[in-house]
């Protein structure tokens, strides 16, 4: 457990050994989603999840985080799940719309499926806050979603 738990606010003690985790991953500004996985990944491994107990989807971005997230909530077999995205302000509003989708539909899946949901999704203002969240001088929010489901599940 040392490394990664040791750069996330708060440890947990809970027995992860039996339970099954979804990691969904929006494909969309990879650069930053992908070292996010790698986080999350980690901290379950480090926390005491099996790798046969994680399982990987992708979607195109973002916005396909709420229904990809609800397709892994709604299995039986599925404890907890952990949504990984990256929404960097342009010139043109989509920033708010998405975020604002992706925020209310990955909380109506943790609401509906009354199981953890994590909202692991970047929203800044640009690619530096992004890389410094995701890996940087501000942690990697990936291990940090990892831990929130881990909590949620005691
Ligand atoms: N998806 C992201 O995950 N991050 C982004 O920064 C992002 N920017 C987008 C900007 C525009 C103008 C559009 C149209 C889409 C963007 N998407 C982004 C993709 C979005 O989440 C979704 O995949 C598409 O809108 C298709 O439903």
């Amino acid at each position: 457990m040392a490394g990664i738990l040791k750069s996330v606010t708060g440890k947990t003690n809970v027995n992860i050994k039996n339970k099954r985790f979804g990691i969904v991953v929006a494909e969309w500004n990879d650069d930053i989603t992908e070292p996010l996985f790698d986080g999350a990944y980690q901290a379950l491994l480090e926390m005491g999840a099996k790798k046969s107990h994680i399982l990987r989807h992708n979607v195109p971005g973002s916005f396909e985080l709420p229904l990809a997230a609800q397709q892994l909530a709604e299995q039986k077999n599925i404890d907890a799940v952990i949504c990984l995205g990256c929404v960097i302000q342009g010139d043109t509003p989509h920033f708010d719309y998405i975020c604002q989708a992706v925020a209310y539909g990955i909380m109506k899946v943790n609401l509906k499926f009354n199981k953890p949901v994590a909202f692991g999704v970047l929203t800044t203002l640009n690619k530096k806050q992004a890389l410094e969240r995701a890996g940087g001088k501000f942690g990697n929010k990936g291990e940090e979603a990892a831990l929130t489901v881990v909590k949620m599940l005691s």
